[in-house]
């Protein structure tokens, strides 16, 4: 497999660690010059998603502009906590006329869904706000900071250039993204300037404890019992560990697919895996089998490459991508490419 050196590339490219980012002017004009701006995320919404969201709205709002948050699938429960999420309105309600319409936390357009309808919405200048270092740049105006660990600490930045003071009605969702994407300040991306906005966001009235205790530290009965039947099937080779999640397992555990992500992040602190992925298989309404993948690395390992050479995309230490196949085949196959990465970083002995 040919790891796209692009990607290698713009890894060189980030920005300095923990370096505060700024928001190109640009996108500052087009939102003080627009008014009326839908704001919009991807699909499986998690905490970065749902957060910046919701404290980009909030910010517009104290801008005096008049925001329409929408996603195209509802909000799993464990995200009811942040107030405003009923706000939030789902594709069927999403209308024609937008001054401006900004995309956050997603790669790639075929991750919003249909709450972007390029026939209605494509005279309406688009802005993407984003850290995932797989961005295809598919904007009008494209800010996108992989160094920073969420979304969400990039609105900071943005509030502070817009002038925008801080307030609790902000900090709270823009806390809980960063809290979901770095697994509570554990990820190699923490740095200084993350602490430092989280400092801020503090003071501005977020509570770290709660947020953890609604998010990190939640889960369901019906989720550990799907992790029991993945478990099962666990296997390590080479540094690389592994399981398989059925669609007959979910469909027995009634546990919504994205929420089965936590078992990657469990899986790579395997002490001998330097690597872990999960396979969770699901039939499309055509019948067609595919595979959600989701990828996990420690430091030195960016799984990043593999989600996208399989068409997803994502972070160095956290990716992931949907594969057309049989569960049996389509884990060999990507096994077999986590395999190659890991030849390819392993320092040369
Ligand atoms: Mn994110």
């Amino acid at each position: 497999m040919n790891l796209d050196a692009s990607l290698l590339k713009q890894n060189a490219a980030c920005g300095q660690k923990g370096a505060p980012v700024s928001p190109p002017p640009r996108l500052l004009d087009l939102l003080e010059t627009s008014h009326h701006i839908l704001c919009i995320s991807h699909v499986t919404p998690d905490g970065d998603a749902i957060g910046s969201l919701l404290g980009l709205g909030a910010i517009l709002r104290a801008m005096a502009k008049r925001p329409v948050l929408a996603l195209q699938d509802a909000l799993t429960s464990e995200f009811q906590f942040l107030p405003g999420v009923e706000t939030i309105i789902g594709p069927s309600q999403v209308g024609r006329s937008y001054d401006l319409i900004v995309c956050l936390d997603t790669s790639s357009i075929d991750r919003i869904g249909n709450v972007y309808c390029s026939d209605a919405h494509d005279r309406i200048p688009l802005a993407v706000i984003d850290h995932h270092i797989t961005n295809t740049y598919y904007g009008t105006e494209n800010w996108v900071e992989p160094s920073c660990a969420a979304t969400c600490q990039m609105l900071v930045a943005m509030a502070d250039a817009l002038n925008v003071p801080l307030t609790e009605e902000m900090a709270l969702p823009l806390l809980t993204g960063l809290v979901t994407d770095t697994l509570c300040f554990r990820t190699a991306n923490t740095d200084e300037n993350v602490l430092q906005v989280t400092l801020r966001l503090l003071r501005a009235g977020a509570e770290l404890d709660h947020i953890v205790r609604n998010t990190l530290d939640s889960r369901s009965f019906s989720l550990v019992k799907l992790w029991g039947a993945g478990l099962a099937t666990v296997q390590i080779e080479d540094g690389i560990v592994w399981a398989t999640l059925s669609a007959e397992s979910r469909r027995q555990s009634g546990v919504e697919l994205h929420q089965s992500d936590g078992l990657a992040n469990f899986l790579v602190t395997v002490r001998e895996a330097e690597i872990s992925a999960t396979f969770a298989q699901r039939f499309a309404q055509n019948g067609q089998e595919l595979i959600e993948c989701s990828f996990r690395a420690k430091p030195g390992f960016n799984v990043s490459q593999v989600a996208f050479a399989f068409g997803g995309g994502g972070h160095p230490p956290a990716a992931g991508c949907t594969v057309a196949g049989t569960l049996g085949e389509v884990s060999a196959r990507v096994v077999a490419a986590l395999h190659e990465l890991r030849r390819q970083s392993l320092p040369a002995s």
